[in-house]
């Protein structure tokens, strides 16, 4: 089944102007080549971002930069510019049993949203959400990646998908200026939950700023049938304000480069899992989490309080057996978890990463199990301290 991009446009499209377009390809077109870019290189790339130049946007009447760019309102989101990934939108399973070729279409959409309930932020993101879509597809599949930069995009975008084998993940293949598109084929050699990412320099800019996501590689029986599965990806957000400011926040490079997040986010913004989409099962089902750290810098002790994983495949690994009856699970960056466990009682039950100074920074889910009491398993009276959370 195909990933399709969502061609409904972008409100508030502009011309951009082709000197701006110039200036940036001159700038950090010349850092092409992802992770091969030599420190001379990425330290050119800083400094062309830490210091915009001046230049014309529309009809040249007011000067552009990265603090006063239009950014457009996701599509997605009408109600509200909010860049979080529903976690139940993952394509079925696959019921097919031979290989086929699988286009996946990425659009990279830089765009102003919420990061809570007071502050917005400028992310940068892969078809409008963090993460970006959830890719499935079947080993032995042949995938054909299309990537498009919009002509109104800042920035050099690409993506390496840590589930092709070949130069870069397919980085420099899909280098692509505002305004380009390109594309490349991969052959999905190892199953398993992989993590894909933007890769121009810097990377750990493009990564914080939302360009992250996971493809799943099924294994040719594929895996075991479950009632529902789940999407969460773990990422930090570098701002020069600290956390719970309020405004518009301007993204921190110090910060980032001495690995000093002031927020923590499961699926993009503070709250995506909790008030915008949190996670809901019925008693007696077992669900599978897809757990996945963008990061850039941070790995999670990924736990689900009241809950123990009946199974954890560690390291994105599906051929391994998985481990049994697991409190916390380690992500490290760039890589996934999965995890399974059976829901026995009704309640909230809180995704966190276990290093929980990052909960009080963001970093908090929800799941909520509805049914029938079970006394036998759980069986607490009422506490009059219990305020509900
Ligand atoms: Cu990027």
């Amino acid at each position: 089944m195909a990933q399709t991009t969502d061609k409904s446009g972008i409100a508030a499209k502009q011309e951009v102007s082709i000197s701006r377009r110039s200036m940036l390809v001159g700038s950090l077109g010349a850092t092409v080549g992802g992770l091969l870019a030599t420190d001379a290189l990425l330290a050119e790339a800083h400094a062309a971002h830490a210091t915009p130049p001046k230049v014309d946007v529309g009809h040249g009447s007011h000067p552009g930069s990265l603090s006063n760019r239009i950014y457009s309102v996701n599509p997605a989101h009408p109600g509200g510019a909010d860049i979080a990934e529903n976690p139940t939108n993952i394509p079925p399973a696959i019921t097919r049993r031979e290989p086929a070729t699988v286009r996946v279409d990425l659009e990279t959409k830089e765009i102003e949203a919420n990061l809570d309930g007071k502050a917005r932020f400028r992310f940068w993101t892969f078809n409008g959400t963090v993460p970006g879509p959830f890719i499935r597809v079947r080993v032995g599949d042949t995938v054909e990646v299309h990537l498009k930069n919009p002509q109104d995009s800042w920035m050099m975008h690409n993506v390496d998908f840590h589930a092709a084998t070949g130069p870069g993940g397919g980085a420099t293949a899909t280098t692509a200026a505002p305004g380009e598109e390109r594309s490349f084929t991969f052959k999905a050699l190892n199953p398993g939950i992989y993590v894909y990412h933007c890769a121009v320099p810097p990377v750990a800019l493009h990564i914080a700023n939302g360009m992250y996501g996971l493809i799943l590689v099924e294994p040719e029986e594929g895996l075991p049938p479950v009632d529902r599965e789940f999407y969460v990806m773990q990422g930090e957000i570098y701002t020069e304000e600290p956390f719970g400011s309020s405004g518009l926040l301007t993204e921190s490079y110090d910060k980032l480069l001495n690995e000093r997040p002031e927020y923590f986010v499961f699926n993009g913004h503070v709250g995506a899992l909790t008030e915008h989409y949190p996670l809901r099962a019925k008693v007696g089902e077992t669900v599978r989490i897809y757990m996945g750290v963008g990061g850039p810098n941070y790995s999670s002790a990924f736990h689900v309080i009241g809950e123990i994983f009946d199974r954890a495949y560690q390291m994105g690994s599906v051929t391994s057996e998985p481990i049994t009856n697991v409190q916390s699970i380690l992500v490290p960056p760039g890589s996934a978890n999965i995890v399974e466990f059976k829901c026995e009682v009704p309640g909230r039950f809180v995704l966190v990463d276990h290093a929980l100074s990052r909960a009080e920074r963001g970093l908090a889910g929800y799941l909520i199990v509805e049914g029938p009491e079970n006394p036998e398993v759980f069986n607490a009276p009422p506490n009059e301290h219990d305020s509900g959370h």
